[in-house]
């Protein structure tokens, strides 16, 4: 089988035991990306992979073992990954890129697939509104504070990290279907960047939780939110006749009765 199929997914959410445990949601993904990986020629991990993460010169968190496995197998055999940091886990350095050879991304990426044009970003802090976020995340992405973090011991600033993404939960999810799309920061933004990039066919976000499709402009363009894998374990699957939004269902999430 040839590998030509481009493949995206967020918020995993690893290390949040909510709404079912993450040591099942990480075996569920490993199933996917197994499932996935013949033809997968790029993965995307858009964000908020983990719940909350941060690395220090020496060590990581512990957990997601099977997933960094199967990333690292899959890197090995030449699929190309990246991974977007979220706002739940923005504190990633070099320890990805060194090990895996995955690329990192803390902006947005614009790239082309089979010949149109994707914008592609977690999507916290674009568009109008989320103050309160943007202020945290001008404080998290700030090099004195990072400095400054990395000198408590990690068992202690873990649990600090770890507090403070429980805090951030509130807000940013969408469980129920969205109602008023044109209300919705992210296609306000994508609005807004069509004006100068009328050539940008496909948005795609994590970031909202909730899957969802919308038509910016017939034929012109259209946009994702990616979902998650808290509760729809969808992704999103590119090809030459263009985007899908997909869901992965296997024997494992039956046995929950999921
Ligand atoms: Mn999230």
């Amino acid at each position: 089988m040839s590998k030509n199929k481009i493949y995206l997914a967020s918020d995993f959410h690893l290390g949040l035991d909510l709404p079912s445990s993450s040591r099942e949601r990480e075996k569920r993904i490993v199933a996917w990306l197994h499932q996935i990986e013949n033809d997968c020629e790029a993965l995307y991990l858009v964000g908020d992979v983990f719940d909350y993460w941060f690395e220090y010169n020496e060590t990581i968190p512990k957990g997601c073992t099977r997933l960094l496995g199967k990333l690292a197998n899959m890197a090995d055999n030449g699929a190309e990954i990246h991974l977007f940091t979220g706002n739940h886990d923005m504190w990633m350095f070099s320890y990805f890129q060194e090990e895996f050879g995955i690329r990192l991304h803390k902006e947005p990426m614009v790239t082309h697939f089979f010949g149109e044009k994707y914008f592609i970003a977690h999507g916290d802090g674009l568009g109008p509104g989320d103050h309160s976020y943007k202020i945290i995340k001008m404080i998290f992405s700030n090099s004195t504070c990072q400095f400054l973090f990395h000198w408590l011991h990690p068992n202690f600033g873990l649990r600090l990290m770890k507090w403070i993404s429980r805090k951030g939960r509130l807000g940013s999810y969408q469980l129920s279907a969205i109602d008023e799309p044109e209300k919705e920061w992210l296609v306000q933004f994508a609005r807004s960047y069509l004006k100068d990039h009328e050539d940008c066919r496909y948005f795609v976000f994590g970031h909202r939780h909730f899957p969802m499709v919308y038509t910016l402009s017939p034929h012109l363009a259209d946009l994702f939110y990616l979902g998650d894998w808290l509760h729809f374990n969808s992704y999103l699957r590119i090809d030459e006749n263009g985007p899908k939004l997909q869901y992965f269902e296997d024997d494992l999430s039956q046995s929950t009765g999921k």
